[in-house]
This record gives C-alpha cells, structure tokens and sequence, in this order.
C-alpha cells in the first residue's frame, strides 16, 4: 500500500510523510513487520492455553497434544475474546458506577446528577421507591442496585426487562439468559481452561450468554450512569479532525474511554488561573479535544471538537502540536509513549489499572477528581513553550450533528408531548425507510483506513437504510461529511425525504461503544411501538463492524446477534480455520437467537448482505411492497364491514 492509499482520511498522507522525516515508527510500519502474520492465529485454530502447547491444527495433525478439535480451540479462542470485551466493558460501567456510589456517599464533591430524569427512570427499572424520597436518598439505593448486578449470581440481570417479552422468553429458553455480569465472563475462564468444556456450541452459547451480560447489562448500566452523572446527550453540532488543534493554544486531547476525568479537565480547562498562566506560557488559549470514545463522551455532552478516531492517535502527536495526551483505559496504543518522545509531547495515564512505560503517571482520585485534573492541565500549559518547531496541523476538519441519545431520537421524532418512535415506524412500514443499520466499531491497518465504513454507510444510505452510530465507525463518517443534514443528498429517495421532514441526517451518532446499548433500547422500542413483529429478531434491522480489531467488538457483535440482529464483519474472521465452529456461528445461531453472524470485507457486498436480510424481513412481515397510508372514508368503511 502506497501512503495514499493507506486512507480516505487526507490527514494521514501528510502526516504519514512527517513521520518519516522526523524518524518515527508508526501502526502501519510495524504492520508491515509483522508480516506475514500467523494464519493459525488468523483463523482460531492456534492454542496456547496450557504448557503442553503451543498447539496449531494442521491436515497432519488434526488434534492438539490433549486431543482437542480445530472447533473446540477456535470456539474456545472466540468466547475468550467475548470475555475480554464483554470485561472491559463492565468494568468501565462497574467504574462510573463506583464514582455514582461516591457522589451518593458525599465521597466526590466535584460532581453532581446532571440528569435527574434519568435517574429516576433507572430507580424505577430497578424497582427502587421514589415517592416523596429526597434525590439523595434514591441515588445512594440506585447506585447500590447498579453495583449489585456485577456480583448477581441467580436469576438474571435486571435490565433483560428492557426487552421485548418475546425475547425475553427465547433468552430463558435457551438457557442464554445471564445471570449476572461477572458471572458469566467468569464462567468463560473457567470453561475454557484446559480440560473442561470441549463442545463448540455449548461453548458458543456460554459467550452468547456472557455477551447479553454486557449489552444489557454493563453496557447499558454504564451509559445510564454516565447519563445520571454528565447529562442525556442532545443534538450539538460538533467538528472533527485532527484540524481542530490549534497552532496558538495548548492543546490536550482526552483519548479513552472513561469520561470521569475528561469531564473534569473540561473544566479546568476554563480555570481563570490556568488560563491566565497558558497565556504566560505564550498561548492564546488551552484547546481540549478528544480522541476515540472519551471524546465522544465529551462531544456529545459539551460540543468538545473530537480529533480523530482510533488510528489517528500516533498522528496527533505528529503533528507536534500536542501539549499532552491523557489517557484513561482502552484502546490506547502503547506506543504513544515512544511516538512521544520524539516530539515534546508528555502522555498522561491516569487509571490505577492501566500503566504505560515511559509515561507520566497520576493516579485517578474521585474525591480530588477536579485538582487532579487542574495537575494535568498545568502540566500540558507548562509544556506549551517546548514546541520543537516541527508543528504540522492539517487543515482537514468537518461540521457534524452528534448527540442522538435514544430519548432525542424520540422526541425528534415525535415531538415532546408524543415522544415515540412511531414515525419511524410507520415510515418503515410505507417503505419510505427500507431498515435501520447499527454500523459500528473500530479501525485496523489492515484495511484501507476509514474507507470500509465510509462505503458501507454510503451504500446503506443509498439503498434507503438509515445508519445508526457509535465508535470510530461514526468518527470516520463524522468527518467525511455524512453527519449534517446535507448528507441526505447521498440517500435514496425515501430516506431523503423522510431526513428532510424531520431535519436530520441519515447517519445518526448515537455515541461511544458502551452506547450501543442505546441501539438496542431503540430496536426494543420500535417493536415495543408495534407493527414490526414481536421480536428483535422480527425487525429489519442489521449490524456491522466493517473495520474492527478489539475484543470489544466482538462482544458487542455477539450481543446484537444474540439479541436477534444479524451482524456482518469485516477485516477477518477469528474462526475460519474451524468449519463446524464457522458453522453454528454463521448459520446455527439463528435457530438459538434467531440471527446469525456473517464475514465479509468488501463494504459493497457487505451492504448487498445488510439489504438482502433486510428485505427478507421485511418479506416476512408483509411489508415489502410499498405502500402509503390510505384514510377509509364512510363508504368504503362500510364496504369492509360487509365483507
Ligand atoms: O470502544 S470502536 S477502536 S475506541 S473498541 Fe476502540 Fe474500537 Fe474505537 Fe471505543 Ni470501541
């Protein structure tokens, strides 16, 4: 690949040559290292899990040293990458939720419940008395009823309820219902330890179990505890791009995930003190912006220009115009540290559970959370006169509308009085929307950098299917233009005319990877609203993660199938070197949860998948033929009743 070639995004040609000049190893070079990369690993069939290996299955030998199938270590490999994201996850949910405890024990005074609303939604989900209770009260028993679906160990986690009755039932059916969050990953470890279960659809089922834990449990109690503490996110209208540093201010990006401390920085960002000493220091300002999803968090919530996704970290730092870097929990590429230190960048983490060699270090306090975040924004002003004069910011940047929690798509389109779904509905039902599409997910070098999701959405949107959001998925689209109204000229007919009435976009960002919880109440409210089936599973609906790399993603795809909805990767698929596992994962788990999962890199032949499923659900539910609402006058009233 030529550097060119490497991405749609322009800001990563130049930067690409910057690099050279300056001498610095990036993502792709060590790629290209890398290369050839190990085909066992590739396609799930290598494994490593006891001393008697490494073992790979080959035609010569078809069993590893304890006599375990290509199936059994590729289903294995696979739920243990469900479990590592379905973890990480709920341990960032688990986190916030912790910070909800603290607030309700008078233990963090620098935050406050931004969104009582909310709060009492999730009181009430868990069945916790409001009445005439003080907030205090109800927060320090909500906080405590969040906490304990961590630990659940019976029965089944609360929010499950959230779903339709129909899939509810399917879940306990099947056995796939969990029990709690922790639980289940737990059970993961233990099962795939050598010598305990060795049948790939038992295995697959335990992850599509652990999965639902994470969707409808530490995902979803992460984005309604970060709703509670930072606020429900409204539509702002937003910038993206590595053009949003600015050459005379201090810049600090905020990359991650956790938005505890970010929220912070923003604002000490806007201390008069510090304010005055970056103008001291020779700046004009301090510019805070984001990367991945903490910049999201904070995008959707206080308008905070988002730098860049996934592969632009090392890049940021390129441009040389980066104070500091602060770092919370995944997705942060260890080798920031070393990219930094060829420019005069410091990298700042921050959490007790993720340490980077070579990096500045200061230990997240929630009690302390606002001083803390002054420190580090001291530092980054501080550092503003050791610019080594080799600053290169691109100019590229792009308006986009962000913000689309699931309450603001209700009362878009509904309007406050009738906040609902319904007109999406309906709008579906008369054909004017063919489906809906969750695109999602991560970038990877391996492909052409942001392009996989440009063109699946393009196609998507193309063919009538609103996209719904969240990740580096809707930071590529966010700054390739296809987040403002005017990107509706990109869709067909009826989903143009449908954006323009309602005066928003045909991508929807609905925010950073814990939020594709919100995807999933919003499916549950369109069957909830009626006329589209009584399952998830019923919906024409369908998810992709064209461009994904982390074990997160595979969580999530798990989830959304066993929720019901078909979902389509990209890139590679970690199980290809074992049939029977492939099997029950792209054609068996549609008699378990009724979707299946699907792999193809091409984004036009994915979006041809994403169409056809769609279609033949819409065949299913009587719908495929277009039709418009006809008002029955008297006349024909009376025709009908004498049939
Ligand atoms: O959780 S999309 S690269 S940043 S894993 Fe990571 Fe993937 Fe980006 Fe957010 Ni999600």
């Amino acid at each position: 690949m030529t550097d060119g070639e490497k991405s749609i995004d322009r800001t990563v040609e130049s930067l690409l040559q910057k690099a050279k000049q300056d001498e610095v190893e990036l993502v792709w070079d060590r790629l290209e290292l890398q290369l050839p990369q190990c085909k066992f690993g590739q396609q799930g069939v290598c494994c490593k899990i006891c001393a008697m290996g490494p073992c790979r299955i080959t035609k010569k030998a078809e069993f590893g040293v304890c006599g375990a199938t290509a199936d059994t270590i590729a289903a294995r490999n696979f739920i243990r990458m469900v479990a590592s994201g379905a973890a990480a996850h709920s341990d960032h949910g688990r986190g916030v939720a912790l910070t909800l405890l603290a607030l309700a024990n008078g233990e963090a005074p620098d935050y406050r419940i931004k969104d009582e609303q909310k709060l009492i939604a999730v009181a009430l989900d868990f069945g916790i008395e409001v009445g005439e209770r003080s907030t205090e009260e109800i927060l320090k028993d909500v906080a405590k009823a969040v906490l304990a679906e961590f630990g659940n160990q019976e029965g089944e986690i609360r929010y499950l309820k959230k779903a339709p009755l129909r899939r509810q039932e399917l879940w306990r059916k099947q056995g796939i219902a969990p029990r709690g969050i922790d639980r289940e990953i737990v059970e993961i470890m233990h099962r795939t330890h050598m010598g305990v279960d060795h049948d790939p659809e038992h295995l697959l089922r335990q992850g599509m179990r652990a999965s639902l834990g994470d969707g409808w449990g530490g995902s979803m109690l992460a984005t309604d505890v970060q709703d509670i503490l930072f606020g429900t996110p409204e539509p702002i209208l937003g910038e993206a791009n590595l053009g949003t540093l600015s050459e005379d201010e201090v810049n600090i990006i905020v990359h991650g995930h956790e938005p505890l401390l970010s929220e912070m920085i923003v604002v000490a960002a806007q201390d008069k003190e510090l304010l005055d000493l970056a103008k001291q220091n020779g700046a004009k300002g301090i510019n805070i912006t984001g990367m991945c999803c903490t910049g999201l968090e904070i995008l959707m919530r206080h308008e905070i220009p988002i730098a860049g996704n996934f592969l632009q970290q090392e890049l940021a730092v390129v441009t040389g115009a980066v104070e500091a870097v602060v770092v919370d929990i995944q997705c942060i590429m260890p080798a920031l540290a070393n990219v930094a230190q060829c420019y005069h960048t410091k990298i700042i983490s921050t959490s007790p559970i993720a340490k980077f060699p070579g990096t500045i270090y200061i230990e997240f306090d929630e009690e302390n959370a606002l001083e803390m975040a002054k420190k580090i924004v001291r530092i980054a002003v501080e550092n503003f006169p050791n610019r080594l004069g080799k600053v290169a910011i691109p100019q590229e940047k792009m308006e986009h509308i962000s913000g689309f929690s699931y309450e603001t798509i209700n009362y878009l389109l509904g309007g406050v009085y009738r906040a609902s779904v319904r007109p999406l509905n309906d709008n579906i039902i008369n054909g004017r929307i063919r489906g809906v599409a969750g695109v999602v997910g991560c970038n990877n070098p391996k492909v052409r950098y942001d392009w996989v999701h440009v063109e699946l959405v393009k196609e998507l949107i193309k063919n009538d299917v609103a996209v719904l959001q969240t990740g580096c998925s809707a930071i590529a689209c966010a700054k390739e233009g296809l987040m403002i109204p005017e990107a509706a000229q990109f869709a067909g007919a009826g989903l143009r005319e449908v954006c323009e009435a309602v005066g928003i976009p045909p991508v929807l960002n609905m925010g950073s990877c814990v939020d594709n919880s919100r995807i999933l109440i919003a499916a549950s409210a369109m069957v909830k609203e009626g006329g589209l089936g009584d399952d998830l599973s019923d919906l024409p609906v369908a998810g992709a993660a064209p461009e994904w790399m982390s074990e997160k993603a595979i969580s999530i795809g798990q989830y959304f199938v066993a929720s019901g909805v078909f979902t389509v990767f990209g890139v590679t698929w970690p199980t290809l070197g074992a049939e029977e596992t492939t099997r029950i994962l792209f054609e068996k788990m549609e008699g378990i949860a009724g979707a299946n999962w699907a792999f193809e890199p091409d984004p036009i032949k994915a979006a041809k998948l994403i169409v056809a499923h769609i279609d033949g659900k819409r065949k299913a539910l009587g719908i495929d033929k277009a039709r418009e609402r006809v008002l029955f006058d008297m006349a024909k009233r009376r025709e009908l009743e004498a049939v």
